[in-house]
């Protein structure tokens, strides 16, 4: 059976979740295989990501990266990916806060778009409490990609998403400002300026099972600068 979809998996220090979130993913479906990125993990990710593919083959490929940085793993991830003769990607974080059983929806929703977001906050999404400072930090960020650059979609935020491999090949990512999480809210800013069909399913995100978060505030803060760049792109063509 021929692959259809791959699955964009960034790593930084994950070894305890990446091969149960691999196995689960390819035990979905035989058309489905997996892209890891690995920006050279201290804790020997890379060498389990490399294990996985001698293993499984075609269904695995790993890219190793010195740099380090979310946005710019999952660019990389994403420009592979276009090269490949598949039809849809997939994005998602292997920590497990991302449920598998959610990819047979966005298959099924992906026939009728361009692409499915998995989102907390539509009707029967969940997310998980959080801090003070990360909520406010989010609720600024959402309030300036929902309502000044006008993006119409409830969770900018969401790290699990659904596209057609075109719009993935289409998007300018010479041009993009982001290194981190900022990625997220800046791809649907640019995807929904093209004029592209994008559709929110309900996901439930939960807390990651084990390791820790790579993120710091720096990380969170991304997504509201990069927002006030691309205020000055609005006016443009
Ligand atoms: N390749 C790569 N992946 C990264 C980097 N930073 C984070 N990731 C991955 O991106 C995904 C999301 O990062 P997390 O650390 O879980 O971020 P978070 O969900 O906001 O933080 P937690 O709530 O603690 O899980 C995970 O799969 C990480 O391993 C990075 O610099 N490079
Ligand atoms: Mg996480």
């Amino acid at each position: 059976m021929t692959l259809q979809t791959l699955v964009m998996l960034p790593t930084y220090n994950e070894r305890d979740n990446l091969q149960p979130i691999v196995e689960k993913i390819l035990g979905l479906s035989k058309e489905i295989g997996v892209v890891i990125v690995d920006d050279s993990s201290p804790d020997g990710t890379g060498e389990i990501a490399d294990e996985l593919a001698k293993r499984y083959g075609q269904r695995v490929h790993v890219i190793h990266r010195k740099e380090r940085g979310r946005g710019t793993a999952g660019i990389a991830g994403f420009q592979y990916i276009v090269t490949q003769p598949v039809k849809y990607a997939i994005e998602m974080d292997v920590d497990f806060s991302h449920n598998p059983k959610h990819i047979p929806e966005f298959l099924k929703e992906i026939e009728g778009v361009d692409v499915v977001v998995g989102s907390r906050f539509v009707q029967g999404g969940r997310d998980i409490d959080r801090g003070i400072q990360r909520r406010i930090i989010s609720r600024i960020s959402r309030f300036i990609y929902r309502l000044i650059l006008g993006l119409p979609i409830q969770d900018v935020g969401s790290g699990y998403k659904c596209y057609r491999k075109e719009v993935l090949a289409s998007l300018p990512w010479e041009r993009f400002y982001s290194t981190s999480i900022g990625i997220s809210m800046e791809e649907l800013f640019r995807i929904a300026r093209k004029g592209y069909k994008i559709k929110e399913i309900p996901i439930h995100f939960v807390d990651r099972r084990a390791g820790k978060s790579k993120l710091g505030l720096r990380g969170y803060l991304e997504p509201s600068i990069v927002g006030i760049r691309l205020v000055f792109e609005l006016g443009r063509a």
